[in-house]
Formats: structure tokens, sequence, C-alpha cells
């Protein structure tokens, strides 16, 4: 059966782009587990819900006072930048990527994270009560935090926000989205070939579409029997907020007649799908 899905994180995605000493912009997104609540982009003073629950149990007047918060780093955040390129001799043009977030674990515990990257790898994170450098950052890297640790205001704000905050607002929106994240809709599927793997062999295709949650069992049988040969894609993301699956298997063609492809999820209860191969699809 489809494996489980126990964390339900709430995360923020961050992408700001430096293209010269004038140009740059940061926008921003946030997901809780595989649904996007919130955006930011830009160009906009304000974080944008995208669900009627994203602002969770938080008050008008909370929410007020947090995206303030967040208007404050934001501009910060670009001054800073700016002198750090300036101080440690960064080049333009870069990219920096900031995630941060908290998830529940068992035990009425949390965990929470904030990482930077530059250019796409790690170089600072903020632990326990201050900004650690990465193993592999460039040297410029531990720089960058002996400055930022000189800031007790902002470790303070930063550990507020990852211990306090984020988990509460989290347990807030599980409340609040709590129908949408336990919807369930049901995958299609269907079969076709792929391209020849060789002279004499088929490549059997089934492709599931549509479903929700992400977990999901799918595999090419012969009758009760599993087929080890059976290839797995990724789950990947249709636009609506559901996913899609390939999964294939390479056959001679004389193999193929008797092959079904079998799909379980959690929205179709007992009732398999079960696509059983014939020549139709071999086109
Ligand atoms: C909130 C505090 O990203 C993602 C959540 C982060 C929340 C930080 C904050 O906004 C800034 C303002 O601080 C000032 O006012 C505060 C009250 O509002 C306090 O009084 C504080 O003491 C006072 O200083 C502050 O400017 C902060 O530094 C903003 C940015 C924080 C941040 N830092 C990590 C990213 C830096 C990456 C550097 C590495 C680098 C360098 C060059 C090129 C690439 C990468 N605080």
């Amino acid at each position: 059966s489809p494996a489980p899905q126990r964390h339900l994180p709430l995360r923020y995605l961050q992408i700001s782009s430096f293209a010269n000493s004038s140009w740059m912009r940061t926008d921003g997104l946030a997901w809780l587990r595989d649904l996007q609540a919130y955006t930011w982009r830009n160009d906009s003073d304000t974080i944008c819900f995208l669900k009627p629950w994203s602002q969770g149990t938080f008050s008008d007047q909370q929410w007020k006072q947090l995206q303030q918060t967040f208007q404050v780093y934001r501009r910060s955040f670009t001054r800073d930048i700016r002198e750090f390129v300036k101080m440690l001799h960064v080049d333009y043009p870069f990219e920096i990527q900031v995630s941060a977030g908290c998830e529940e674990l068992p035990g009425n515990t949390s965990e929470s994270f904030l990482r930077v990257a530059f250019q796409g790898r790690d170089v600072l994170s903020f632990q326990g009560t201050s900004w650690v450098s990465a193993p592999d950052a460039p040297p410029w890297g531990q720089m960058a935090c002996t400055v930022l640790n000189q800031d007790q205001g902002t470790r303070e704000t930063v550990q507020w926000l990852l211990h306090d905050i984020c988990p509460r607002f989290l347990r807030g929106i599980l409340e609040t989205g709590k129908s949408e994240l336990e919807k369930q809709v049901k995958p299609e599927a269907w079969l076709s070939s792929g391209p020849s793997p060789g002279p004499g062999r088929l490549l059997l295709v089934c492709r599931v579409s549509g479903f929700y949650p992400k977990p999901v069992w799918v595999t090419w049988m012969r009758g009760e029997r599993e087929q080890s040969g059976t290839q797995q894609g990724d789950i990947v993301p249709n636009a609506d907020e559901t996913w899609y699956l390939r999964v294939t298997l390479d056959v001679t063609a004389g193999e193929a007649t008797g092959l079904s492809c079998r799909v379980k999820h959690s929205s179709l209860g007992d009732q398999d799908i079960i696509l059983y191969w014939d020549r139709s699809h071999a086109s």
C-alpha cells in the first residue's frame, strides 16, 4: 500500500536575484505540505493569500503585525546584501535563496529551519541562537556570520519566528486547511506504448494522473505477480494541485499479453484500478 505522509511542513521559499548594483528583485512563496498558500511578489507590498484558510487562526491584528515584521525584513535584507557585496567583494550577477519553515514532530514537538543559499549552494543557516556558515561555504560565509551575529535584535526575532510563531501558525493552518489537506481526488489511468527499446521489444507505459494526496502505488503485474522490471518515474505535479506518475515495463512483444497495470490510491478505497494490455495499445 502507498507510503503514508507523516509530516506536514510549512515552508517559505524566497528567490532574490541581484543583476547588478541597481537591479534586483525578491519573490517569496510559502507552502503547507504540497499546497501553495501564499505568494509575495516583488512588486507587492503585502503577502497574498492563495487559500481561504491562509490566515489560519491568527487574528487580523496578529497577521498585520507579522506582515509588518516581514516587510521590515524584506527591505533590510536587500540593503544588507548590497552592503555585504561591497564589504566581501562578491561579484554580480548572483541569486540568493532563503528557505525557512517548521513541522510538527511526534510528541507535541516541532522542528524549525532557516537556510540561505548563494548561487544554489548553502552558505549559512540559523542554528539555535546564531548564524552558522555551511561546511563548504566560500570563505566570506564565515565573515558574513560574524557580522550577522553581532545583531542581537535580529537573532532574537529569528528565534521568535522560528520557534514560537512558526509552530503556532502551523497549528492554526492545519486546522483551517484541514479539509483541503484531507481531500481525496481519484486518479485516471491509461496505457500506451513508448518508443521501442529494441528489435522485437515493447515499452509498455502506464500513466496515472490527477490524484491527491501524493502517495500512490503503481506497478505492472502478471496475474497476482508484480513485475520486477517495472520502472517508476518521478511523481510530478499537474497544474491543478494533483499529481502525475508514469510507470513503464520493457518486454518482448510476445510477453505483453496478460500484463496489467495496477493502481492503488487512498481515494480508491479497495477498488484498485486494473488496466489490461492488449494489441490496441501497441500502435
Ligand atoms: C527579522 C529581523 O535574512 C526569514 C526571516 C528573517 C527575519 C529577520 C529583521 O528584519 C533586520 C532589521 O534589523 C534591525 O531592526 C530590528 C527590529 O526591526 C532589530 O532592532 C535589529 O536589531 C536591527 O538591526 C536586519 O537588517 C537583518 O539583518 C535583515 C536580514 C536578515 C537575513 N539574514 C540572512 C541573509 C544574509 C546573507 C548574507 C550572505 C551573503 C552575502 C553576500 C552575498 C550573498 C550572501 N532584521
